[in-house]
């Protein structure tokens, strides 16, 4: 081994942590469904929006319990479905929150605006199911 490829070896391990892990996804009961209960698509607020999730097909289960066919809540806010890696834990942030508890229901603090909402059901370590239980994506404003 060289002394120019000890290096390179060194340079990948380096920055490993900071590449997402790709991690198989476990298969959706085909008729696992994930819903908005409120709020309504195009509907306006004044203040906070309490979000209500729906679930059929599927259980829930606290993050970081493995129980066959549960999983927990994730709600993507000004998110599009297309940028989350669903081969991955998805990261924690304000554009990506998770119920871990495995609440049904939130309340969310907006600024005024419109704002895309979209629930992504994913397993216990916040991996997306294949395909993916995805509710459709809404539009809210918030005055
Ligand atoms: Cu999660």
């Amino acid at each position: 081994m060289t002394h120019r490829s000890t290096l390179s070896i060194a340079a990948v391990l380096l920055f490993a942590p900071a590449l997402a892990f790709s991690l198989e996804r476990v298969a959706a009961p085909d008729d696992a469904d994930v819903y908005f209960i409120t709020p309504f698509a195009d509907e306006a607020f004044e203040g906070p929006v309490t979000v209500r999730m729906g679930l059929r097909g599927m259980g829930i289960a606290p993050a970081g319990v493995e129980v066959e066919g549960t999983g927990h809540h994730h709600l993507l806010v000004n998110m599009p479905l297309e940028e989350v890696d669903l081969d991955t834990s998805l990261h924690f942030s304000d554009q990506t929150r998770h119920f871990g508890g495995g609440q049904t229901e939130g309340t969310l603090d907006l600024p005024a605006g419109t704002h895309t909402l979209q629930l992504l059901f994913m397993d216990y370590r916040h991996v997306s199911f294949d395909p993916p239980v995805v509710s459709e994506q809404i539009t809210i404003t918030v005055r």
